[in-house]
């Protein structure tokens, strides 16, 4: 072994300490007392000297901050003391009620005019619970579920706010610190810059930045992407902080004191709060000033300050009852339309889409907002190069709020929507009751698109292995103009594809013949009719047991069901007069897809008040059902059956070519029913 000059081991010890020192100036207390330059030629000493002698190298080294080689898998922990949420406060009400729960909560008579409360801004980022043993970081972890999280030490320990041994001479035996760990939005805004140049998926906003950058298995890319860390709750053992001389911390504010000084960052902006209106001012002082913040904020956290009250109040199932989240709305923010493209959707509805010069907005970059549609363009008085303010609302699409017409350019032109169907060019309609423009080409390629990616959906036709791509595919190639072709397909066909194999392809032809068996309901709730979802298409089948007597039956009949109104009977009959939906019917069912509900004899028809007690005849032929079947259904609903006309009938059901019945109820004013309405009134 290596003779040790004595100089060299006490100069490691020497230089760790200065290094732990300074960088806790620089990180922690943001107030750098020597020159970048110094720093890195202390570190590369201390390199050094750790190179000749490894067994100088200690776990608390700041050399020891980032790992060799990627770990292969994070390990689930469970957490020493779980993680609870945070009831969130949306107004100054929720505020003031949590304030008179915690009071109510509280065993004393005498009500307090408030309860010292501590203010911190709620930063976005991911929780992070910290566990040190006498002094040293041994364990860093995510949340989680709050039960259990991932151990994420390696990656925790690149975060250079984040102390790898407490500033503490004689620490407890454990410690468990839990903050926030954040990516600065500057850092945010490079890395997807990066990103984006060399083609890689964009992060949605610097949460799911941190979030996924504290899951990378690598740690030296974590190093890079300098994440940082707020502290905010430590909990300690009375005992043990007693007998090692420890301060006795009995607040929340003197909590957040003793992490800084024990060598964590601690957010400045906090604040001790006697009165409900110190929150308000609190509030709304924050309000604007933490859109200036390099870091993202999405509230303020109040928590009672004191820690006795903390203990008596406790927890729910998931919440402190001791402290809450006050949330600021969603964010508005102005920018600039670049452009307004125009969207096809399944119905062939056109929805113009604003195209903006991005922006940060609640957390998210937003580049695209929703216009609705032409009643809502015309309202706005959009132009193509104005300012406009977009929200975006909770987890709800994006959308222009209005737009701020001073700021318009000289040459900004007003947007129009297009007479024709940006992706097939045909001309598009605007019924006068409908705020929607439609394209009505039924070859359109993407209602052709939407149209299949509706029939092969879980709730309609269920067939595996047919997403969004191979759909684009399929019909871009002109493989496929109509659900009917799905039929047509084969395997072989199917392998010209890109990337398709044998297997995948049989996988795929098997899953379409599984559709033949699916039932009626969902073969109608497939075929995509406007307000046919697949609750109505279950009571259409139901009350119409056939496509045949279905695409006969007059608006009223099928508005007749119960629970169909009018719009829905109307939309459905409009469908079947239609030609191509007529062919598409006939090749679905020569494909040999159910248009038919299971048998007669099944269905239990209650008895029904508009059938019972009365008396029907039935003459001539019927278009779908046998005369005795029609019999059967009513005697099953309570009718009685009878031969002939007399006064004492009440309905002739008449079929074509009937004879002298139809004369003799005509003759005693008797009603005359079709089909189709004699299954409306059984149904009704
Ligand atoms: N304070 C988040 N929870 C927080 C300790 C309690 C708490 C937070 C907080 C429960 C922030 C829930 C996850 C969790 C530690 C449980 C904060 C922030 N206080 N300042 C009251 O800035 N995001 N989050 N973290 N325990």
């Amino acid at each position: 072994m290596t003779e040790l000059p004595l100089f060299d081991e006490s100069r490691a010890l020497e230089l760790r300490k200065i290094l732990q020192r300074t960088s806790y100036e620089y990180y922690v207390l943001d107030a750098p007392t020597i020159e970048d330059s110094v720093y890195d030629a202390l570190y590369r000493e201390l390199q050094n000297l750790e190179a000749t002698y490894p067994h100088l190298i200690t776990p608390d080294s700041p050399t020891q901050r980032v790992g060799e080689k990627p770990t292969v898998q994070f390990v689930s922990v469970r957490h020493h003391i779980p993680l609870y949420s945070l009831d969130n406060a949306f107004t100054n009400e929720d505020v003031k009620n949590w304030q008179d729960r915690c009071q109510k909560g509280l065993d004393r008579s005498d009500l307090l005019e408030f309860l010292d409360s501590v203010c911190e801004l709620k930063i976005d980022g991911s929780a992070i619970a910290l566990t040190y043993e006498q002094g040293l970081l041994v364990r860093g972890a995510t949340r989680g579920d709050g039960t259990s999280g991932e151990d994420i030490t390696p990656n925790v320990k690149t975060i250079r706010s984040i102390p790898l041994r407490l500033n503490l001479d004689n620490p407890p035996d454990r410690l468990e610190i839990r903050g926030e760990a954040f990516l600065p939005i500057a850092v945010f805004d490079e890395i997807n810059q990066e990103r984006s140049q060399q083609g890689e998926a964009l992060f949605a906003n610097p949460r799911n930045a941190a979030a996924g950058t504290l899951r990378q298995l690598d740690s030296r890319i974590v190093a890079k992407r300098r994440l940082d860390f707020f502290a905010y709750t430590i909990h300690i053992d009375r005992e043990d902080f007693a007998q090692k001389n420890l301060p006795q911390i009995s607040s929340q504010w003197e909590a957040l004191e003793f992490l800084q000084i024990i060598g964590f960052r601690v957010n400045p902006n906090k604040q001790l709060c006697t009165s409900l209106q110190e929150l308000q001012d609190y509030y709304d002082h924050w309000s604007t000033e933490r859109l200036k913040l390099p870091y993202m904020t999405d509230g303020m956290v109040i928590k009672l300050d004191a820690f006795p009250l903390q203990d008596q109040l406790g927890f729910t199932q998931k919440t402190p009852r001791w402290a809450i989240a006050w949330k600021y709305p969603a964010e508005e923010m102005p920018t600039v339309i670049e452009a307004v493209t125009v969207q096809v959707g399944r119905t062939g509805t056109l929805t113009p889409v604003a195209e903006l010069r991005p922006v940060l907005l609640a957390g998210t970059t937003v580049s695209r907002a929703t216009l609705h549609n032409s009643d809502r363009l015309a309202e706005l008085d959009l132009h193509i190069g104005d300012t406009a303010i977009v929200r975006k609302a909770g987890e709800i699409i994006p959308e222009v709020v209005r737009i701020l017409p001073e700021l318009r350019p000289d040459r900004a032109v007003r947007f129009v929507m297009p007479t024709h169907c940006p992706e097939c060019g045909q001309p598009v309609i605007k019924p006068e009751n409908e705020a929607a423009t439609r394209c009505v080409n039924g070859r359109c390629p993407a209602i052709v698109r939407g149209a299949i990616e509706h029939w092969v959906s879980r709730d309609a036709l269920d067939i595996n292995g047919i997403g969004e791509k191979l759909v684009r595919q399929l019909v871009g190639e002109n493989h496929i103009t109509s659900i009917a072709d799905l039929y047509d397909l084969t395997s072989e066909k199917l392998q010209t594809l890109d990337r398709m194999g044998q297997k995948s392809a049989d996988k795929i032809i098997a899953a379409i013949a599984q559709s033949k068996t699916k039932p009626w309901a969902r073969v109608l709730y497939g075929l995509g009719i406007r307000h046919v979802g697949s609750v109505n298409a279950q009571n259409i089948t139901d009350n119409f047991p056939n496509v045949e007597l279905l695409a006969q039956a007059s608006p009223s009949a099928i508005a007749s069901i119960f629970g169909i109104g009018e719009e829905i009977a109307q939309s459905l009959y409009e469908w079947f007069r239609k030609e191509e939906h007529q062919v598409l019917v006939q090749r679905l069912q020569s494909s040999g897809l159910q248009f038919v509900g299971e048998q007669k004899e099944n269905r239990a028809i209650a008895i029904n008040p508009n059938i019972a007690g009365k008396t029907f005849v039935v003459t001539g032929t019927l278009p779908t059902l046998k005369r005795d079947e029609a019999k059967e259904l009513i005697k099953s609903a309570g009718g009685k059956v009878t031969d002939s006309v007399s006064k004492k009938t009440n309905y002739l059901v008449v079929g074509e070519d009937a004879g002298s019945k139809l004369d003799k109820a005509q003759s005693l004013g008797v009603t005359c029913l079709s089909e189709v309405e004699l299954l409306a009134l059984i149904n009704r």
